[in-house]
């Protein structure tokens, strides 16, 4: 089993590599494996490759976490607001709700300001991966910070629900070292809404199904769980991916088959694959391809070793 610190690392990085190797291929229609592996190994030849939004945002909430471990909202506002560079692909919900904040409009008004009942984009869940490495060993916390982290921009109750359910997915790939069927299951006991709870539960019953080289499976996958932006679709295609790979370059790989919202969606399973791997699982040759790998490694390592003993006070 990975360290804890190799395993935050990995949780992190795997955002990263899932986000930049994916985001050419947003958008994309379903594929073949075989053309999927193509993509990826496309991908980074065109090296250096950026990260979009889903590692943007993230390295925003891990760097806030480390001063606020419970997260408080106008000081994650404000992180965002410092570290966004809006050109890197955010929701167009977003950033009206940014363009909110920068008005001085309170920020549990912003939140239902664009969409009446807050926005159930995947938004929530693709940056929550420093939740699950910082609140790992307890999951009731996890839970609550991650639904706090949720509603400041994505208040529709599938939006905070799925957002749980990805941070609950890195938290308990991180605490066992491991995340397949038995660990998709506990994600989708969690699940507060019902709808989530139902994806998940058939996330958990396709896996049964999968076999790594069925393209067919993964056609089923997609039509039956959604890869779209939503993310009651696009969170529960992404554990699924999660658990049906062995390590992150293949959860990355089918998230690029899957097609829909490749880049949030590989960089979601990346996140709990490598949570369960470690950061040592993970290619070189990506690592070596993308944005800033040092500075999110940091940040998942600094969180690992906050969980384990750093001071949590705010
Ligand atoms: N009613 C109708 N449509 C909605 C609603 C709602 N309540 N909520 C969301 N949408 P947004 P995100 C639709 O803008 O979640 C990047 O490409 C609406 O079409 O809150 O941060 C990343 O890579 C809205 O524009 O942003 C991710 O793929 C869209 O969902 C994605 O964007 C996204 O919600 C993350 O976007
Ligand atoms: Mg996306």
């Amino acid at each position: 089993m990975a360290s804890r610190v190799d395993a935050g690392a990995g949780a992190l990085l795997g955002t990263l590599l899932g986000d930049a190797v994916g985001a050419p291929y947003e958008g994309a229609g379903p594929t073949s494996l075989a053309k999927a592996e193509e993509r990826a190994a496309q991908a980074v030849a065109a090296a250096p490759l950026r990260y979009t939004d889903d590692t943007e945002l993230a390295i925003a909430l891990g760097e806030h976490l480390r001063a606020h471990p419970l997260v408080e909202h106008g000081a994650l506002a404000a992180g965002i607001l410092a570290n966004l560079e809006p050109w890197r692909g955010y929701g167009g919900g977003m950033l009206a709700l940014v363009d909110e904040w920068r008005r001085g409009r309170p920020t549990d008004e912003a939140a239902t300001a664009v969409f009446p009942d807050g926005s159930f984009g995947n938004g929530a869940a693709m940056r929550i991966a420093p939740v699950g490495v910082r609140w790992a060993d307890e999951p009731w916390r996890l839970a609550d910070v991650a639904a706090r982290s949720a509603s400041l921009t994505h208040a529709h109750p599938l939006g905070v629900d799925a957002a749980v359910a990805q941070a609950t997915a890195v938290g308990i790939a991180t605490s066992r070292g491991r995340f397949g069927a038995d660990e998709v299951a506990y994600v989708a006991q969690r699940a507060q809404q019902r709808l989530l709870g139902e994806l998940l539960r058939t996330a958990r019953a396709l896996l049964a199904d999968h076999e790594a080289d069925a393209d067919d499976a993964l056609v089923t996958v997609a039509e039956t769980l959604g890869t779209d932006v939503a993310a009651q679709h696009s969170v529960p295609t992404a554990i699924w991916a999660a658990a049906a790979a062995g390590d992150v370059r293949e959860a990355v790989t089918l998230a690029l088959a899957l097609g829909g919202d490749v880049d949030t969606i590989a960089a979601m399973a990346g996140a709990i694959r490598g949570a369960a791997d470690g950061a040592a699982s993970l290619p070189e040759a990506w690592l070596a391809a993308v944005e800033e790998p040092d500075r999110v490694r940091a940040i998942g390592e600094a969180l690992a070793h906050d969980a384990l003993g750093g001071e949590a006070t705010s």
